[in-house]
Order: C-alpha cells, then sequence, then structure tokens
C-alpha cells in the first residue's frame, strides 16, 4: 500500500482541522440564516472584492447630518482618520481621557468575566491562575459579555460623537454600533488550537456584514508581551484571489504575509487609553500573550440589521 510523504500528512491533518473548525460554525451558520435569510448572500459573497464593491455602489447612504456633541478626541478630525481607513485600512492614535480609561480598567478588574466564551467559566481577573486551577483548564480570554454595558465609562465611548462620524463618513449614511466589548486576554501556559483560533490569535477578516469598522482601544499598557493587536496594512482593498474563493476566512501568516509582505504589519503597542480605529476586512489579529494580561475594548459598525446572535457569543440587549 502507498504510505503518504510526511508533508502530506501533514497537509491532510491542517484540512481536517479545518474542516472540524468550520464544522463546529455549522448551527450557528443555520440560526442567522434562519433569523435573516439576507445573511446568506452576505455570507458567501462579501468576502469577493468584486461583489463588495458592487454592493458598496448599490447601497451607500449620503451622510445626512454631522453626529451631535463635544468628542472626548479633541483634535481629530473624521476627515483625516477616513483618508487613512481608506488607503491603509487603519489609523492610530485615538487617545481615551484618563478618567476614561481607568474607570473601565477598574470595572474589569472588579467585575466577574467569562473565561473561553463559556459562561460556567465565571471569574475575576486577578483571580486569573486561581481560577485555571479550579476549572482546570488553560483560560485565554475573560468576556463580559452584556456586562460590558453596566459601566459608563464605556457607554461614554460608545456613544462619542466621533467614532459615529467616522464610521457613517467611511462606511456610508446607515452605519450603526453592531457591538461594543472589553475582554482581557491573558498569558497562559498551554492551550489548545481551537482555543487559540476562537480568541482570533491567528490572522483572519472579519464576515459579520458587508462593511465594517472597529474601534479598539488598549485599557491597559501594551507592549511586546502583552499581546497586542495586529494588522495588515493594505489588506482591507487587496485580496489574492485564493482568499477571497474560500469559507474560510482565518489563514496562516506564511500565505498573509507572504502576499501583504512582512513589512506591512502594524503592531499595536501603546500606553493605556492608545487606540485605532480599522477596517476589519483586512487581515488582522490578536496574538498571544506571553507577560501580561491585555485588557481591550471594542465598538464595532456594521450597515445592516445586527443579528441577534452577537458576534463574540453574547446574548443581545436590545
Ligand atoms: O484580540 C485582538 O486584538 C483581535 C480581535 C479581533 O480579531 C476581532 O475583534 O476581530
Amino acid at each position: 500500500m502507498h504510505n503518504p510523504p510526511a508533508n502530506d500528512l501533514e497537509s491532510i491533518a491542517r484540512q481536517g482541522g479545518r474542516f472540524k473548525r468550520m464544522a463546529v460554525r455549522i448551527p450557528t451558520y443555520l440560526t442567522d440564516l434562519k433569523e435573516n435569510p439576507a445573511w446568506l448572500p452576505m455570507f458567501l459573497l462579501a468576502r469577493t472584492l468584486p461583489f463588495r464593491r458592487m454592493h458598496w455602489l448599490a447601497t451607500r447612504r449620503p451622510v445626512a447630518r454631522p453626529a451631535s456633541g463635544a468628542s472626548m478626541f479633541a483634535g481629530i478630525e473624521h476627515g483625516s482618520v477616513v483618508d487613512a481607513l481608506r488607503t491603509d485600512g487603519i489609523f492610530s492614535g485615538l487617545i481615551l481621557p484618563d478618567d476614561i480609561h481607568r474607570d473601565i480598567a477598574e470595572f474589569a478588574h472588579a467585575t466577574g468575566c467569562f473565561g473561553n466564551f463559556d459562561r460556567k467559566l465565571e471569574f475575576v481577573a486577578p483571580e486569573h491562575e486561581q481560577a485555571e486551577a479550579r476549572f482546570g483548564r488553560s483560560i485565554l480570554s475573560g468576556h463580559f459579555f452584556e456586562r460590558s454595558l453596566d459601566c459608563e465609562a464605556v457607554r461614554t465611548v460608545q456613544n462619542d460623537p466621533l467614532l459615529s462620524d467616522v464610521a457613517r463618513h467611511y462606511l456610508g449614511g446607515q452605519a450603526q454600533v453592531i457591538t461594543t466589548r472589553i475582554w482581557w486576554s491573558f498569558p497562559t501556559k498551554s492551550a489548545s488550537e481551537a482555543d487559540l483560533s476562537r480568541a482570533s490569535f491567528k490572522y483572519h477578516f472579519d464576515l459579520d456584514d458587508w462593511r465594517m469598522l472597529k474601534f479598539f482601544f488598549n485599557l491597559v499598557d501594551v507592549d511586546e508581551g502583552t499581546g497586542p493587536h495586529v494588522f495588515v496594512r493594505g489588506s482591507h482593498r487587496r485580496r489574492a484571489v485564493k482568499h477571497q474563493l474560500t469559507l474560510l476566512v482565518g489563514h496562516p501568516a506564511e500565505e498573509v504575509l507572504g502576499y501583504y509582505g512582512p513589512e506591512s504589519t502594524v503592531t499595536l503597542t501603546g500606553k493605556a487609553g492608545f487606540g485605532f480605529v480599522e477596517d476589519p476586512f483586512g487581515f488582522h489579529m490578536g496574538t498571544v500573550p506571553t507577560q501580561k494580561p491585555r485588557l481591550m475594548m471594542e465598538v464595532g459598525f456594521g450597515v445592516s440589521k445586527p443579528s441577534r446572535r452577537r458576534f463574540h457569543g453574547e446574548p443581545v440587549l436590545r
């Protein structure tokens, strides 16, 4: 009998892993489809550049009026943010006021979070190590789900007029908030491939809507050992055909960097309060913290009716 060479076996095993990752998502996909049949064309076509362009031309609505009120991001104009987003897919240099990022961090230290997206694994972040021992497993992330919005400072950032102005000028007049979350990423001794992939520690692009925008804020000082976010500049508007004609959104670093070049990556280290906004159709990922936990906030915008399922498993609030 013919024995396949070792590298064939590796590639068969990798394919098996990919199919398994897709298979576990099927029930979620079916729920999305039942709730909103328009999800299916988005899911199949929004990964291809020609269909994305057609959707943009057919659906983009003009911005009726600017968002009202004063922004906490003094001196930042939506025009320069939108220009950078169009060219690079990312703008960095949003700084949260000290009282805001401190209030959120205080909340996140004192409030129970849920490990690895599992509501049965509840603990407070300073007790991460004890929680791993108690639950007998590695805990890579701690999400707050609907509790994020119990924090007034989180709601203040979510409602800042600069965020909606940027989103509407970049995505079109119909842009609206579709997700707001804060979460921890923890250094941990061992983690399964599935846990790493679910926690977004792999280059991927987001496909929850035809067009999206995500604002991220580091809520602790983030250096190379704190698992910084990484974005691939320009990858929101240029895409290998292979990465358009696949159902998978996650791809190996060699493939992604081979196409865009390693010099295209931006690593988002920065002090607590440092923020950036990106087009998440561009390739991006979180990296695994090796030294210190990272606390992060995200406000995401989209252009379609938000699905009842939240994108990180949390229940719907409206
Ligand atoms: O943890 C991170 O920095 C990555 C988050 C991410 O990939 C996402 O929100 O899509």
